[in-house]
């Protein structure tokens, strides 16, 4: 629901920096500038999308709080499709919590968590997945994944979205008429909306296949290194990474807890865990460290299963790569600055790929280049994404596809089954109903209250 207050927030990240930018709108968002802004000019005829200079002065007009540039933007050319002003003050976190101060005491509300975004949504500036598209922009973790949202915030998910659903609203008319047919005895039948229930559902197909490849982008991978104690599982991460953050000793079982890194590999974020060393727990603290272990594994899109090339396998290796059988692994055979001790034949009988084996020296540093590519390549990221496509990286979108999908085949099976047609009136309806979620032509206010409080203030 819309609120009709003029709202106010600082824009721009708490802190120090080179400029701020304080945001006003509502109705009274330039009666209000007004009564702070001293031109530097004679006169400032506030026009809209202009920029002026000149200083925000106390509401007595007797003090100067900053020298600022300011602009207008009326409605419904701006961003919430209400009067926007924008002060760009100096980047002092004092200055612009006084100026903050100054509008909320002249009648402005402070804005609540994308509040603006909100307005925007609500006054058809932008549909709900664009919205979307802008707070996952700011947090984006790269450059792909900015560009995923920003082709998003363009508006190309929504356009196939619109398409799906044009075909859908073509084919509800078409099954509703032939219900009309049906009633009418003497008539001859309607044509069957058959085609446009296929165009659609190869949309929504499309769209679906692309969720894996745009989580990657956006959320990166999650890689679990595992193996049995000692074989260098906290120097590879160390490795990896480039920081000293594990602990790295020659007492087999000295890594306890989880520790988690991330870097950012050919363009995808991998979140690395080092755990401790599978073994026979030796205490209880060992034990709920090896606990953990299982539990990260079975959440990993990839566990690196380290290897000691140096001595033997042992049955602690075999057990564990028993044991990942079913999980998507790189096996890692480390130390290989040393004599390798055991032949690669030995682990034959796991089935496992050459490209699936790699050889390093956490310790020296080398093979860690092949090593990340083998990451990426068997954690399915691209190196090269076509971040130009719509694709789907939000779970809320994902969902609401796959529920318009089934409808759209329980509406093309009624058809083909010459079910009576109300039946596949009725999940087209729901189909449309499901699409109209991702873009909010029909979300509850629950969902929408949900998904624009985790947007940051000012957005
Ligand atoms: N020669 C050689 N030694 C290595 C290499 N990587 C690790 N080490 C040594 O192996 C020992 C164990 O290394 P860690 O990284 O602590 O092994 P870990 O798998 O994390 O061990 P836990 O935490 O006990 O499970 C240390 O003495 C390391 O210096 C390597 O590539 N070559
Ligand atoms: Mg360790």
């Amino acid at each position: 629901m819309l609120r009709q207050d003029t709202i106010t927030a600082i824009a721009t990240p708490c802190g120090v920096g080179g400029i701020g930018i304080i945001r006003i709108s509502g109705p009274r968002a330039l009666e209000i500038a007004r009564r702070v802004f001293k031109s530097s000019s004679k006169t400032c005829p506030w026009e809209s999308h202009f920029l002026y200079h000149g200083d925000i002065v106390s509401a007595d007009g007797q003090t100067t709080l900053d020298e600022v540039l300011v602009s207008f933007m009326r409605k419904p050319k701006s961003f919430t499709g209400e009067d926007v002003v924008e002060i760009n003050c100096h980047g002092s976190p004092v200055i612009m919590q006084q100026i903050l101060a100054l509008l909320i005491n002249l009648g402005c509300r402070p804005a609540e968590p994308g509040e603006f975004s909100q307005r925007a949504f609500f006054n058809n500036k932008i549909d709900l997945s664009q919205a979307e598209a802008l707070a996952a922009m700011v947090a984006a973790p790269t450059p792909q994944a900015f560009a995923l949202n920003l082709a998003q915030l363009k508006g190309n998910l929504s356009a196939e979205i619109d398409k799906a659903r044009g075909l859908l609203i073509e084919a509800l008319a078409l099954q509703e008429a032939s219900i009309d047919f049906a009633e009418d005895v003497s008539g001859e039948e309607a044509p069957a909306p058959v085609p446009q229930i296929n165009e659609a559902t190869s949309i929504l197909r499309k769209l679906l296949s692309t969720y894996e490849e745009a989580k990657i982008i956006t959320q990166g991978l999650n890689v679990v290194i595992t193996g049995k104690p000692n074989v260098g599982k906290s120097s590879l991460l160390n490795a990896l990474t480039g920081r000293k953050k594990a602990i790295v000793t020659d007492i087999p079982g000295t890594t306890r807890d989880l520790i988690v890194d991330e870097i950012v590999v050919h363009g995808t974020v991998l979140s690395l865990t080092d755990t401790a060393g599978i073994r026979r727990p030796e205490d209880a603290i060992e034990e709920e460290g090896i606990a953990l272990v299982w539990e990260k594994l079975a959440h990993a899109d990839l566990a690196l299963v380290v290897l000691d090339g140096s001595i033997p396998l042992s049955s602690e290796d075999e057990e564990i790569m028993t044991k990942n059988k079913n999980t998507n692994t790189l096996i890692v055979i480390n130390k290989s600055d040393l004599p390798l001790a055991w032949d690669i034949k030995k682990i034959n009988h796991f089935d496992i790929s050459e490209k699936r084996i790699v050889k390093i020296s956490a310790k020296f540093g080398t093979g860690l280049m092949e090593l990340k590519k083998a990451i990426i390549d068997a954690g399915g990221a691209s190196t090269k994404p076509d971040t130009g496509l719509a694709m789907i990286s939000n779970l809320r979108h994902k969902q609401a596809l796959e529920r318009a999908q089934k409808n759209v085949m329980a509406a093309s099976e009624a058809i083909l089954r010459d079910n009576s047609p109300e039946i596949a009136a009725f999940e087209l309806r729901e189909a449309i109903d499901n699409l109209d979620e991702i873009t909010g032509r029909k979300t509850s206010d629950e969902v929408l209250d949900k998904i624009f409080s985790n947007f940051c203030i000012g957005k």
